[in-house]
């Protein structure tokens, strides 16, 4: 069993040279605006209320950092920083504005030293598309673990299930069971565990 012993909000920075201190090892999720990153922090962290969602996309404006502490399965306790990014593709806000958010994220995933682990989500009703193909890409350069969530998969049924998540691995040139899975009433424990084994 996964045990969040804390989770807390540490600090935002809207501009890149507002990041905090590089520390303690820095999993980021990444991902379309509305693809369900501040939610799948709150699941990660077992709180409702940490990270401010929204049905709106475009909701995340800066780079969110909270520091969590978990003891996976009574091994010892570890801590590290989930990041919250803000979204791309979403330019309700005007073209400056989001490719201003697009160089703050883009800027963070190249030069961030305490980065180790991408957490890109992926909707469950959507086949990854040119920005998160480029993200896989950066990852894979920059030598960082990453790891496809699928988000949603409440909103498929079964069948539509199997052909999505065998859609969206096809795409990333991935398997199957290499995806890891967020919806409502899905255990986490998984991608806490993958987490935990890439953060090293
Ligand atoms: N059914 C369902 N809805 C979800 C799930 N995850 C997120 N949502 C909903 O999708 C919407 C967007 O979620 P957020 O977590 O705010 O998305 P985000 O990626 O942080 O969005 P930005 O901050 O705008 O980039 C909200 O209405 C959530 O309730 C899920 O697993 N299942
Ligand atoms: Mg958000």
């Amino acid at each position: 069993m996964i045990v969040i012993k804390s989770a807390e909000f540490l600090t935002a920075a809207a501009r890149p040279n507002n990041l905090p201190p590089e520390g303690l090892p820095e999993v980021a999720l990444i991902g379309r605006s509305n693809s369900g990153k501040s939610t799948l922090i709150n699941r990660l962290c077992n709180r409702k209320k940490l990270a401010v969602t929204s049905a709106v996309p475009g909701r995340t404006r800066q780079l969110n950092f909270f520091g969590v502490e978990v003891r996976p399965d009574k091994e010892a306790s570890r801590e590290l920083i989930l990041v919250d990014l803000p979204g791309y593709g979403y330019a309700k806000y005007g073209k400056s504005s989001a490719s201003k958010l697009d160089e703050l994220v883009a800027g963070y995933i190249t030069r961030r030293e305490s980065l180790k682990v991408i957490c890109l989500l992926n909707d469950a009703r959507r086949t990854p598309q040119q920005e998160e193909l480029a993200i896989q890409r950066l990852a894979f350069e920059r030598g960082l673990q990453m790891v496809v969530v699928v988000t949603k998969i409440d909103k498929l049924n079964r069948r539509e299930k199997e052909k999505g998540l065998a859609a969206i691995a096809k795409e990333y040139h991935l398997e199957k069971f290499d995806l890891e899975i967020s919806g409502k009433n899905e255990d986490l424990g998984p991608l806490w565990r993958r987490i935990l084994a890439l953060v090293c």
